[in-house]
């Protein structure tokens, strides 16, 4: 007889978004939110969430590094999110972890891809390589006007390498978030980022209340 019990695996939830759309404020209700169904929910990020990952964020947020080429920049990101998928996200999702991650592959798209120009397919083939078909289970995406997320932002001092662009780089950003979200209705859901803290919190518990009903025997 096996007694094995066999693990349901986790599921990725990610979230998306320009600066100052409110990521980190969500994520810390979402966390509760979870915990409140009986899901310790583990939290990471990128660029970051791994000692490797970290010291790459470091340099690519580092406003000294003002000769970044776009494809180092974009390299750089794989290179934070390869090392994320293998030491943090893949192990935790075996294990029947739920992971929330502040930003994940969407983000080169957006910002290496509609921000810096970078080819599409280029992304494409850096994603099937680095992130070992990783896809999220769903995609939070805030959406809220480039300006009113800068004013949000403005408050927290000096601004990070990829903060001081100006508003068009912020506003092909946006469209290709929305591009993206409409291309893929399945993954992603659009949360409406002007809306209180609260609200906002309120419309991603509505979006994720599928995935509990499919782990709730
Ligand atoms: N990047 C990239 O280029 N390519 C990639 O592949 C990846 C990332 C993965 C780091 O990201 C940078 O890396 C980012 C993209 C790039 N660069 N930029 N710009 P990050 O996620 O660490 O940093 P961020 O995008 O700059 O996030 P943020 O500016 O910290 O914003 P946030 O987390 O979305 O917002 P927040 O901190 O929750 O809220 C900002 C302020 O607004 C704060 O005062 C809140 O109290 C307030 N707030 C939040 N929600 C609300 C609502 N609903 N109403 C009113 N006020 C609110």
């Amino acid at each position: 007889m096996n007694s094995s019990k066999s693990i349901t695996r986790g599921r990725l939830i990610t979230l998306e978004g320009g600066e100052g759309a409110g990521k980190s404020t969500l994520l810390a209700g979402l966390r509760e939110h979870l915990r409140a169904h009986g899901v310790e929910p583990v939290m990471t990020r990128e660029p970051g969430g791994t000692p490797v990952g970290e010291a790459i964020r470091a340099i690519v947020l580092d406003a000294a590094q003002t000769h970044l080429f776009a494809e180092a920049e974009l390299l750089l990101m794989f290179a934070s999110r390869a090392q994320l998928v293998r030491e943090v996200i893949e192990p935790a999702l075996a294990a029947g972890h739920w992971v929330l991650c502040d930003r994940f592959t969407d983000a080169s798209y957006a910002y290496q891809g509609g921000g810096r120009g970078q080819p599409v397919q280029r992304i494409a083939d850096l994603e099937q390589w680095a992130v070992a078909g990783v896809v999220p289970d769903v995609t939070l995406l805030l959406d809220l006007p480039v300006s009113d997320g800068r004013a949000r932002a403005a408050g927290r001092g000096e601004a990070d390498r990829i903060e001081v662009e100006g508003d068009s780089f912020f506003e092909r950003i946006r469209e290709t978030y929305r591009a993206r979200a409409h291309a893929d209705p399945a993954r992603f859901r659009l949360l409406d980022a002007s809306d209180t803290p609260l609200g906002v919190l309120s419309q991603a518990a509505l979006a994720l209340a599928p995935l509990f009903d499919e782990v709730t025997p």
